[in-house]
Order: structure tokens, then C-alpha cells, then sequence
């Protein structure tokens, strides 16, 4: 089994590219990688950002899919408007399914897409998307409704799920999570951990709901596995970031 993650390198090995591969192998899913940005970054603060060319992402892309089976991709950091319009290009070309993470900032506040980006996955991704996992923050921004509540991230999704399923994560809203599904809601609860070491919990959950998908769950049961994994990740996390390898045997 094995899927696809088009993503900006974290150095750190806490979120990005190296997050998703992680967490695709722990779910014995094999991972295959695009890089978007190369970042300079440790789970506190984000120093630099070195774009890849829109020309080399594609090369990567074609070149790995010549060789590689792959069915689902899962997106995060894309960075730029003109990136965005590529994969969309790509996906499409070779009728892919694609979960998008909208990361458009980190955890520590610092910006990671530039100017148009939200309004161009609007455009030109969420509607080929199966699914989107929008945090709280990026919620609003895809919405423009202001996030306090349950309920205003019940209004959010209901915006978002007009164009395309939509699970807006619960790190922020108490651990609920807000399902949208072909038009139906619901809310997954589970319980936050006190922890420190959250850094990349975005992108784990939306690798893991691709490899949930991958692995023929549906979409509620891969959302719920998704946040049980994240869970277990964050309880054995360590230097900032999550451990998906806790249960290694050797
Ligand atoms: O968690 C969002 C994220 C995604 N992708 C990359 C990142 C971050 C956060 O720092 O660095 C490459």
C-alpha cells in the first residue's frame, strides 16, 4: 500500500515531509515524498524558507509516478499561489485522490504561504479535494467566520463543506473534532493531552487519515483512527514533536 505526500522539508523531522513519511510507515503504509520549500526550522521557531521550483516539483512528481502506484496524496505545505495551481494541474492529469492540510501558519505564529495562497486553494484545489483538515486558524481564513466556539466552527465547516468534505482539527476547540461529510455533520470528541510535544500534529493527522484511506477504511472510521494515532503520538511525544514509532518492536 502506499501513498503520496507533497509537502516542505522540516529539518527537525517534526512536521512536513518527514512527519507524513513517519507517520505513513507506522500505519505500514509506504510513503513517497514531494518537496515543496525546504525550511530551516526546530519545533520553537521557523529562521528560513528556500522555495523548490515549480519546474523541479513537477519532475519529482512525474518521475516518482512513473515508477509508483500511487492513488491518494496527501498536500501540505505548498507555500505558493503557483504551486498550488500546479498540483492542482497534476492531480487532475493523473485523476489522483488528495487530501489537502491548508497549512498556511505554524504553531509558533511564523507564516508559511504567501500573499493569495487561501483564496487560490478555493479556487484551484478544495474542489478536487476528497478532503480538507483545516486547524482552527485556517478554518477562518477559508471561511471568513471568526472561530470561538463549537458552534462557529459548526458555521465554518458548514462554508468549507460547500466545497469539498471537511474536518476541522480539535486542538483548539477543546479536542472536538467538526465532520462534514457529502453534506452531513458531525463531532468527534476526544480527549486533549497536556503535552508539549505537538509540534507537526497537523500534518500527522492528515498523513494518517491518507493512510486510513489507503488502507480501505471509509472516511469517519479513518478520522477516528486519525485521532486515536495523533493521541498516542502526542502521550509518547518527545523534543517538541510526536513519536509514531513508539510501538517498534526492535
Ligand atoms: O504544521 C504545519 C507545517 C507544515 N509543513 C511544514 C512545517 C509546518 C510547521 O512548522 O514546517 C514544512
Amino acid at each position: 500500500m502506499m501513498a503520496m505526500t507533497i509537502a516542505g522539508m522540516d529539518p527537525s523531522g517534526g512536521a512536513g515531509i518527514i512527519n507524513d513519511i513517519k507517520t505513513f510507515h507506522s500505519m505500514d503504509v509506504y510513503g513517497t515524498g514531494i518537496v515543496t520549500v525546504l525550511t530551516a526550522q526546530n519545533y520553537k521557531r521557523v529562521d528560513s524558507i528556500e522555495p523548490v521550483s515549480s519546474n523541479f516539483i513537477e519532475r519529482q512528481f512525474e518521475t516518482v509516478l512513473e515508477e509508483y502506484p500511487v492513488e491518494y496524496v496527501k498536500t501540505g505545505m505548498l507555500y505558493s499561489v503557483e504551486n498550488v495551481e500546479l498540483i492542482s494541474r497534476l492531480i487532475k492529469k493523473h485523476d489522483l485522490k488528495v487530501v489537502v492540510d491548508p497549512v498556511m501558519i505554524a504553531g509558533s505564529g511564523a507564516p508559511l504561504s504567501l500573499e493569495g495562497y487561501s483564496k487560490s486553494l478555493i479556487q484551484h484545489l478544495l474542489p478536487f479535494a476528497i478532503l480538507t483538515t483545516p486547524n482552527v486558524k485556517e478554518a477562518e481564513t477559508l471561511s471568513g467566520i471568526n472561530i470561538e466556539n463549537i458552534d462557529d466552527a459548526v458555521e465554518a465547516a458548514d462554508k468549507i463543506g460547500e466545497i469539498c468534505n471537511v474536518v476541522v482539527t480539535g486542538g483548539d476547540l477543546g479536542g472536538s473534532c467538526v465532520v462534514k461529510l457529502n453534506g452531513d455533520l458531525s463531532i468527534i470528541e476526544t480527549e486533549l493531552v497536556e503535552s508539549e510535544n505537538t509540534h507537526g500534529t497537523g500534518c500527522s493527522f492528515s498523513a494518517a487519515i491518507t493512510a486510513g484511506l489507503v488502507k480501505g477504511y471509509d472516511y469517519i472510521q479513518s478520522i477516528e483512527i486519525a485521532v486515536k494515532y495523533v493521541r498516542e503520538a502526542v502521550v509518547h511525544g518527545n523534543w517538541g514533536t510526536l513519536n509514531q514509532f513508539h510501538e517498534s518492536k526492535f
